[in-house]
């Protein structure tokens, strides 16, 4: 059980709390283009709150939302909208105007703060929020006007189940929902997986891809860095292979990134330099066990993969050095319970697939949404992904739940045609969903990336498959793409590819 004192503002809990234990001097953001220590980062963020409070009106209980790529102002603008006790709403950078548009829509911003090179675009939005800029040239700029502020606020002193946070999830089904989590859900995340699996020490270096407005990037690069008095290098965008030597550059010892990263990493080369990180999380998506074992054979690293969610905010089931059983997500990580429950909501026995479901100290609760009532039941939150339980209490992702596929009478799982796809050496990415079919009934449908240069052909692939997995399973229909959709998240969008081909 997690106690947190009643009253609690998690920002100045993870900021102040650190320059308590570790002094203002330690680096905390890096980038390129230098560092902020911990103490630069508690005076920008108090000279933001100003500007917000005394420029802008925001008031205690207000919404802000946030807008731009991984760096240090952004991160500056979360902690202040906190200190001034309001509710930053996180956003991906990469969301169009009509999406904004659509979470102002639900979440009723009172102010978006942006980042300069993503203001244009909002535009043509339809409703009218206020807008302040940061990062770019002129006295109207949130970066001037914060540094003709004082370098101390005081701040709002919140209860720690006051809103802390709003946190949109599209999922992969393309509706906006957004999760509330409280004060304390931010600083349990820590006090879970961080403290119990990842075991940061104050020495690591974290990175990653995830833009902090998913609650993957927001954990990983910025929550969990300083719980632990560590430091995070920020990146705004990179290629697998530029990231790579970002981490050899600035000694990174701890990576948070997405399974196919972590590929695209080993093919370009850097295997070496990855091999000095002393902890890569892999989540966001389910890591084939391709890529696991072919990570390790050339670091010597074993990925800790995890299975998270907004709903959440981190990672719930997870599995770190000798725990970690390839091919497994792992155990429930401590604080959390999961059970795996059949149609009617009852658990199922162990070896048995069924629909994942997880309550812990850190959600669920949608804001103002009717699915709340789909998505949470009995307090249990009803993840959308199929798995299976072991004896040993481990936990074995089979699919989403809607990624099964029933082709003449036969049970398959998407996923595990499309990992049996991403061990030939030509395939990039894989996404395989059920396509209508005048006989079958249903197909199982590839669609697939292929390296550059490589062969299209569809019989090797067909053959590839038959021999790896069952042949049954083996997809009917090979389509080759160059890219696939995906959410701002980087998730397939199985949705759209299986919108595709029933038109
Ligand atoms: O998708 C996931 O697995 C995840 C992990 C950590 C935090 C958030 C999410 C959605």
């Amino acid at each position: 059980e997690l106690a947190y004192p009643a009253r609690l503002n998690c920002a100045v809990e993870l900021l102040h709390g650190a320059i308590t234990r570790f002094g203002p001097d330690r680096p905390c953001l890096v980038t390129d283009a230098g560092t902020w220590t911990y103490g630069d980062l508690a005076r920008r963020s108090d000279q933001v709150a100003h500007v917000l409070v005394a420029d802008f009106g925001v008031v205690p209980g207000n919404r802000v939302l946030l807008r731009g790529p991984n760096n240090p102002w952004l991160v500056a603008t979360w902690f202040a909208v906190l200190k001034a006790g309001a509710v930053p709403v996180t956003t991906m950078p990469l969301l169009r105007a009509g999406e904004v548009d659509d979470l102002v829509e639900l979440t009723r911003p009172g102010l978006i703060v942006t980042d300069h090179r993503f203001a244009a675009d909002l535009d043509a939005m339809a409703h009218a929020v206020p807008i302040l800029e940061y990062g770019g040239p002129g006295t109207a700029d949130l970066t001037a006007r914060a540094a003709g502020k004082s370098g101390e606020f005081a701040w709002v002193d919140t209860a720690a189940d006051d809103v802390a946070l709003l946190a949109p999830t599209s999922g992969t089904t393309g509706k906006p929902k957004a999760t509330m989590h409280f004060h304390r859900d931010v600083l349990a995340s820590t006090d879970t997986f961080a403290r119990h699996v990842l075991k940061p020490v104050p020495d690591d270096v974290f990175t990653g891809t995830p833009p902090i407005g998913f609650t993957f990037g927001l954990g990983g690069l910025v929550v969990f860095p300083l719980r632990f008095g560590a430091s995070t290098l920020l990146i705004e965008k990179a290629s697998p292979e530029e990231l790579a030597n970002a981490i050899e550059r600035h000694h990174v010892t701890v990576l948070f990134t997405a399974p196919t990263a972590y590929k695209a990493m080993l093919a370009s080369g850097k295997a070496p330099a990855l091999a000095k990180l002393r902890r890569c999380v892999s989540a966001g998506e389910h890591l084939p066990v391709a890529t696991w074992e072919e990570f390790e054979r050339a670091t010597g690293i074993r990925i800790i993969n995890g299975i998270g969610g907004t709903e959440l905010l981190h990672i719930f089931i997870a599995a770190a050095d000798d725990d970690i059983r390839p091919e497994s997500t792992g155990r429930v990580v401590p604080g959390f319970e999961a059970v795996v429950l059949d149609e009617a909501g009852e658990p199922v026995p162990d070896g048995t697939p069924g629909r994942l479901a997880v309550k812990g100290p850190t959600g669920c609760r949608y804001l103002a949404d009717p699915r709340q009532k789909t998505y949470v039941q009995n307090g249990w939150n009803l993840t959308g992904d199929t798995y299976v339980r072991d004896a040993d209490g481990y936990f074995w992702y089979q699919a989403r739940n809607d990624d099964m596929i029933v082709s003449s009478g036969y049970n398959i799982a998407g996923p595990e045609v499309e990992q049996a796809l991403l061990r030939h050496p030509d395939v990039v990415e894989a996404a395989v969903v059920g396509a209508p079919h005048r006989d079958r009934g249903t197909i199982v449908h590839a669609f697939v990336h292929l390296r550059p240069g490589a062969a299209e052909d569809v019989k090797a692939l067909q053959d590839f498959v038959k021999q790896t997995i069952a042949p049954y399973k083996y997809p009917r229909a090979v389509e080759f793409v160059t890219e696939l959709p995906k959410t701002p998240s980087g998730k397939i969008q199985h949705y759209r590819l299986r919108r595709l081909l029933a038109d």
